[in-house]
């Protein structure tokens, strides 16, 4: 700790309420800026929320700030932190600052918040006042121990920082009621003086937590600050306790001050500037009124504003030349690296993607499916086979095709509770799990002998057509290399009970598709493996997998290249995933509004063997 009458060091660490990813890490880096080998900010309140850490840049390194879920466990887990930094809202201000205040270990609080009402923030002051702790705000944007310690967006820009000098300490002690006015003080002091040493904006409520004379009669205590500037404003009181103190000698380094807002004398009526305090009162709050007992108290009033900087280098370039100030070296500021994102959006740097998309894009107004905005597939006749031929295959199919696969989706959505997905589901639906369990266990059912046999149908009605085998050929082809062909058999469909899912598909192509080459072969093949047994029907998947290469080609809107590609990478099985996901869905839910118990399979359904 300084001198008495500080109020921050370079060891400074602050508990900031409310995550706030700008403000802390212009915190972080200005600590960087400075040299400080620990980060400012100890940790984030995030109120009812889980412990946690938040991940932000320390100079050229990545850590995480650790989070807090109250006020309480963070001054517990962060006993040296003593300031908090309150980025609560107006509505929630008060009580998180009065929770701070009542922290024994919290010293200093920051209210950033405009609006707090006038009647909360007079029982803030006098519980601080009660129990001598520092309230900087509300409505303020806090303050900065050059070299040191920085409240937020104390000072703006790391440029302006810089540009200012406040990576080191300077002479002047600074205090004024704007936080805006501060920022460009900073860029006055710097170029008329050594610089900052401490500037604090008091806000401009009409009650601040701490006035202007508070913070000068603590500079008057701290041995580094030699000179002290105040900026006031017209409205209010305050500039009378620095008058006060003046006169009383508990300031007795130079000020030099100025009240802003004389040209409120122009208007005929009261004027409200920008601040909650900074209306023209009477005659006693004007800035006229206030500049003159500055002045009469001894402090260096000017005339003007424009006189103010010139004000201030006459009484410091006096004070250097009686050797009552001795000008702080300026050292030079370390490079904080820039962000990827500010730099990417300024053009100097480019940065390689992570993965690339070409079905889709969000970021406009309204998301486009393959170019398609949503306005257009909603107000149109769109429904979801258009979706899937957007999204799976990259361009608008005819509208028989999209028919034809919204009609697949539909009839593959159930095949009833006792097929392998849904009774996975069922199962794991009536072990308590969540209805994504239960779907996921249901879909991962899907393999080549249940609902995942359409690529593999379409890839060998496919090689068998085009290779013009005789289904007897092709079939006992398969069976010498010990497969079974993808598409044909079922355990509960046979020759005398067709599936008649099978059936609506093979009249819808007939009636619609251009040609049903793969289809007319697949028939010829069943009417083959049915001499073999009755239950070798071409099944749902088969139908679907030689009807989907009829639709590819017929289209005439993929070359051979393409449909190749789609064969091989295995789209259509997608078809049989999305729509059973609707009934294995259905299984789930039905078994949770039944409430059905754990499911265990009974012991005389099982052969104990050995
Ligand atoms: N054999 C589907 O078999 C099933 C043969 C064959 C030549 C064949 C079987 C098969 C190919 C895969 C396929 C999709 C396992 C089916 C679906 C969705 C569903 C389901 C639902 C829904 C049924 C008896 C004899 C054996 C076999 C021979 C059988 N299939 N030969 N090619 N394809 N098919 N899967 O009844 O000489 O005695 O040894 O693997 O297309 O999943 O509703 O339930 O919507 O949910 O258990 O429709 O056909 O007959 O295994 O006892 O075999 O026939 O070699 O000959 P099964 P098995 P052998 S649709």
């Amino acid at each position: 700790m300084g001198t008495l009458g500080q109020i921050f060091s370079k060891d400074t660490q602050a508990i900031f309420y409310n995550w706030k990813p700008n403000p802390v890490q212009r915190m972080l880096d200005f600590d960087f800026l400075c040299g400080r080998k620990t980060p400012s900010v100890a940790c984030v309140v995030q109120p009812g929320n889980p412990d946690g850490f938040q991940k932000v840049f320390f100079g050229r390194e990545e850590i995480g700030i650790p989070l807090q879920g109250s006020v309480a466990d963070a001054v517990e887990a962060h006993p040296s932190a003593d300031v908090f930094i309150n980025f609560a809202s107006f509505r929630s201000a008060y009580e998180s600052t009065m929770e701070a205040l009542q922290q024994p270990t919290i010293r200093v609080v920051a209210v950033i918040a405009e609006g707090v009402p006038e009647h909360d923030t007079k029982k803030l002051i006098a519980y601080a006042q009660a129990h001598n702790k520092i309230i900087l705000g509300p409505a303020t944007v806090g303050g900065l121990q050059a070299g040191a310690f920085r409240i937020g967006d104390t000072a703006g820009t790391l440029d302006n920082i810089v540009a200012c000098r406040l990576h080191r300490p300077g002479s002047v002690g600074f205090v004024s009621k704007s936080g805006g006015m501060s920022n460009e003080m900073y860029n006055v002091l710097s170029r008329t003086t050594d610089g900052l040493y401490e500037g604090i904006a008091i806000g401009g409520d009409v009650f601040p937590g701490s006035t202007l004379s508070d913070h000068c009669v603590r500079y008057q205590d701290i041995a580094e600050v030699k000179l002290i500037v105040v900026l006031g404003e017209l409205g209010g009181q305050d500039e009378y306790s620095l008058v006060e103190a003046l006169k009383e000698k508990r300031v007795t380094k130079p000020v030099v001050a100025w009240v802003s807002g004389t040209c409120a004398k122009l208007f005929t009526s009261e004027v409200q500037f920008g601040h909650a305090g900074a209306k023209s009162g009477g005659q006693a709050e004007s800035a006229q009124a206030k500049n003159a007992a500055l002045k009469d108290a001894g402090a260096i009033v000017p005339d003007s504003f424009e006189d103010f900087e010139t004000a201030i280098k006459l009484t410091y370039n006096r004070m250097v030349k009686d050797g009552s100030l001795k000008p702080q070296p300026d050292i030079p500021a370390p490079s904080v690296p820039q962000d990827l994102a500010s730099a990417q959006k300024a053009g100097k740097v480019r940065v390689p993607t992570n993965i690339v998309s070409t079905i889709c894009d969000d970021r406009g107004e309204e998301p486009t499916y393959h170019g398609v905005d949503m306005t257009t597939l909603m107000t149109g006749d769109k429904n979801v086979g258009d979706v899937i031929s957007l999204l799976w295959f990259k361009r608008q199919l005819p509208k028989y095709a999209t028919r034809f696969i919204e009609m697949c989706i539909m009839l593959c959505a159930d095949h009833g509770p006792c097929v392998s997905g849904a009774h996975n589901a069922i199962v794991t639906s009536r072990a308590g799990k969540d209805l994504v369990s239960c779907l996921v266990s249901g879909l991962l059912t899907i393999g080549p002998r249940f609902g995942g046999a359409i690529d593999d149908a379409a890839r060998q009605f496919q090689r068998a057509c085009d290779a013009k085998l005789d289904p007897d050929e092709f079939v006992e082809d398969m069976k010498k290399q010990g497969s079974r062909v993808p598409g044909i058999g079922h355990r509960i469909k046979s020759k005398d009970n067709k599936d008649k899912r099978v059936e609506l598909l093979q009249n819808y192509a007939q009636k619609f598709f251009p040609s049903t080459k793969y289809l007319q072969y697949a028939v010829r093949v069943e009417q083959y493996t049915l001499t073999k047994a009755a239950n070798l029907v071409l099944n749902v998947d088969g139908c679907i997998g030689c009807l989907f290469l009829d639709l590819l080609h017929s289209t005439k809107q993929f070359s051979p290249a393409e449909i190749k590609d789609i064969i091989q990478i295995g789209y259509l099985n997608g078809l049989f995933v999305l729509a059973r996901s609707i009934g294995l869905i259905g299984h789930a839910l039905d078994q949770k509004r039944l409430q059905q118990g754990l499911y265990r399979h009974p012991w005389d359904m099982v052969l104990y063997t050995k």
